[in-house]
């Protein structure tokens, strides 16, 4: 097999790509060594003290009494930490070198394992600043120097601050895959797709279709950048899952005054949450709580019963209640059982097809009511429980089924912000196929290269051409 590069058609090309070849990162030189508690403050058990930088091996040298002159690198070593200059012994405990690149920033790092309690920590925090070239680290500096020395990216970034901040099975599953590089594999497939348009754009600029290039290469790049638009048009119409799942899903409880709406919020929660009476037109303002319901996060808002009223209070409690049915994720009505097969039309106004249902109050009637009720939904009684743990099951699969990761393919976008670069980077393919002419593909491969670099701004990675080089040296023309 034939390559581009082989064939030697394109070392004009390869010369222009290898001058302008650079890291594929944005790389500013850290220059000191930093130090920071990376354990939460106060007593525990342990307490880890990380430091990072040039002069790591130094601060071994200055404060770590072991066996080993030297440390052996990724082994925990018992050791003695010392004060650098008065050497006096702060405390007890473990000391593990990691040797650049192969550590968490890429730089050398060591790692100081010492009781954790005000006294130890602030003595070696205050010991380590006595020590030339080291300073306290700026928050999150540690991970800003990993995305520096390439060893995370954007997203693996966004997935471990997720990660430490997931509070439920799914929010962890979800930051999992960005933190463990899957996201990041994901938006460099696409980009690279991209840059082998480009590729393929750029040989038809330098040779056309003819003597060199086989004939029907500019329809076939149109094909490839026509998928791609569909593949990318698939991911925007994910119902904004990954970015629910990771802020919590918003589900409003709406319908009459009196429904029960304050008490299954209550219910929900296990507490008094919101104040309930038999006075219609109970709760005025919105009342949110969050909860986890069959591993997902769901922030609850408890609102206003929607009913025509003169009074200028509720009249606000009202407008906030329907605004946020709107804004929800999930809309839950509450009716009264007894009342409920003749729905006030200031809610039927609200109900959509995705609004679910719960009819309450069924302990006050005595017969089951005829089957017109507005939509699918459970009986219960949040009085004396009857129905409510079908009620819970069945309600969390619905959420499940809606917005659980584990359902369907895992959601590439998690964040607001990789939804605008996925939109203009679709928008620049689609001005790729507005032009039809062979002629025009000098314009066009200028929207290619948009397209690989908005992408590349959701990973961080933003080189084109060094990826560029590499696909024109192991591609076949035509292929
Ligand atoms: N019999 C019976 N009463 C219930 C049930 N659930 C709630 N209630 C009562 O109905 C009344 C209204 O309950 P809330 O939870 O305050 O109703 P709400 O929909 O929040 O009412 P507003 O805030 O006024 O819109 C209270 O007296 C509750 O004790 C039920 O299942 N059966
Ligand atoms: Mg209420």
């Amino acid at each position: 097999m034939q390559t581009w590069a082989s064939r030697g058609i394109f070392s004009g090309t390869l010369h222009r790509l290898a001058a302008i070849r650079g890291r594929g990162y944005v790389v500013h030189a850290p220059d000191r060594t930093i130090y920071a508690l990376s354990t939460p403050p106060g007593r525990g058990g342990v307490g880890v003290v990380r430091i990072s930088g040039p002069d790591s091996l130094d601060v071994w040298r200055t404060m770590v009494k072991s066996p080993a002159t030297l440390p052996d690198p990724w082994k925990m070593h018992r050791c003695d930490i010392l004060h650098p200059t008065q050497r006096h012994v702060l405390d007890n405990g473990l000391a593990v070198f990691f040797k650049g690149p192969r550590s968490f920033t890429t730089e050398d790092v060591l790692e100081l394992h010492v009781h954790s309690g005000r006294a130890i920590i602030s003595s070696v925090l205050g010991a380590l600043g006595e020590i030339k070239g080291c300073r306290p680290a700026e928050p999150g500096e540690f991970t800003r120097r990993a995305f520096l020395g390439g060893r995370l990216d954007l997203t693996q970034v966004e997935g471990l601050k997720d990660l430490i901040n997931a509070d439920t099975e799914s929010q962890r599953n979800l930051a999992l895959l960005s933190a463990e590089g899957s996201t990041r594999a994901r938006y460099e497939h696409l980009r690279k797709e991209i840059i082998k348009c480009l590729a393929y754009a750029e040989a038809l600029i330098d040779f056309g279709e003819g003597d060199h290039i086989e004939d029907g290469l500019f329809s076939a790049v149109r094909g490839r950048v026509e998928d791609l638009c569909e593949t990318i048009r698939g991911h925007l119409a994910d119902s904004r899952r990954g970015e629910i799942v990771r802020s919590g899903i918003r589900l409003t409880i709406f319908g009459p005054p009196n429904a029960g709406k304050s008490s299954l919020l209550n219910f929900f929660a296990q507490r008094d949450a919101a104040i309930v009476t038999p006075v219609p037109g109970t709760t005025r303002d919105i009342l949110e709580l969050s909860m986890d319901i069959g591993g997902l996060p769901v922030v609850i808002s408890d609102t206003a019963g929607v009913r025509p009223t003169e009074d200028i209070v509720e009249k606000i409690g009202i407008e906030r209640a329907k605004k946020a049915v709107q804004e929800a994720d999930i809309s839950l009505c509450v009716l009264s059982l007894p009342d409920a097969n003749s729905i006030p039309p200031a809610i039927r106004e609200l109900v959509t097809p995705e609004t679910v249902f719960l009819y309450n109050k069924q302990d006050l009637i005595s017969s089951p009511p005829a089957d017109t009720l507005p939509g699918k939904g459970w009986k219960v009684s949040l009085t004396d429980g009857s129905g409510t743990s079908d009620f819970l099951a069945g309600f969390a699969s619905v959420l499940q089924e809606k917005f659980d990761l584990n359902t369907r393919e895992a959601p590439l976008i998690t964040h607001a912000r990789h939804r605008t670069h996925l939109r203009s980077a679709l928008e620049s393919l689609e001005a790729f196929l507005e032009n039809e002419e062979e002629e025009d593909v000098v314009l066009g491969a200028e929207e290619l290269r948009y397209a690989a670099k908005a992408i590349g701004r959701v990973t961080g990675i933003i080189d084109v051409e060094e990826l560029l080089d590499t696909i024109f040296s192991d591609f076949c023309i035509g292929k």
